[in-house]
């Protein structure tokens, strides 16, 4: 069966590439759909997203990357994908990915929503720290591939 990892990825994470390497153990392929919001604020273009995604798994076979714009379901089903991976760090986490579990049940009730707790170690990542980070001239090269550190240096400059 397929599974889809949908996301922002501004940039994508080591404790994201954990949760897709990990997924892609239980499930046949994994569909890692980069979100295009053109409400939100993002650092990096939808291109530079996807492409920093993609080099992350050059790897990992079972691993495919997309672009989608609007609803998750609406996406799903088009491609006829019921398995939804989301990754669980903490308490406030689950609170919010369990109400978009239980919308996107709602909107699309073949969705089943999988949750994958994160390492210990990538338990505090995200991608807003990951930048706020790298702004105030710090280092996250454990936390983040060595081409992403490279792409945010970029940025800074
Ligand atoms: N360890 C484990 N998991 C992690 C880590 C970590 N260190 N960091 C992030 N994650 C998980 C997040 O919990 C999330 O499951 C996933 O990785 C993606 O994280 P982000 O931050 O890149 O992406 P988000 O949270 O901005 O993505 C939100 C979605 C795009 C999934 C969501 O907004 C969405 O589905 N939007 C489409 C509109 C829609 O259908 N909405 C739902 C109905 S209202």
């Amino acid at each position: 069966m397929k599974a889809i990892y949908p996301g922002s990825f501004d940039p994508v994470t080591n404790g994201h590439i954990d949760i897709i390497n990990r997924a892609s153990e239980f499930f046949d392929e994994i569909v890692v759909a980069v979100m295009i919001n053109p409400k939100k604020q993002y650092l990096f273009s939808l291109e530079e997203r996807r492409k920093l995604v993609e080099e992350s798994f050059q790897n990992n076979k079972r691993v495919k990357i997309d672009t989608f714009e609007g609803l998750l379901v609406d996406y799903m089903r088009e491609h006829n994908y019921r398995a939804i991976i989301k990754g669980l760090r903490t308490l406030t986490d689950y609170a919010y990915e369990a109400q978009m579990a239980l919308t996107n049940k709602n909107l699309y009730k073949e969705a089943e929503t999988f949750f994958i707790h994160s390492e210990e170690k990538y338990s505090f990542l995200s991608s807003s720290i990951v930048r706020e980070v790298y702004f105030n001239g710090g280092s996250l090269s454990n936390y983040i591939p060595n081409h992403v550190e490279k792409a945010l240096l970029e940025k800074i400059q």
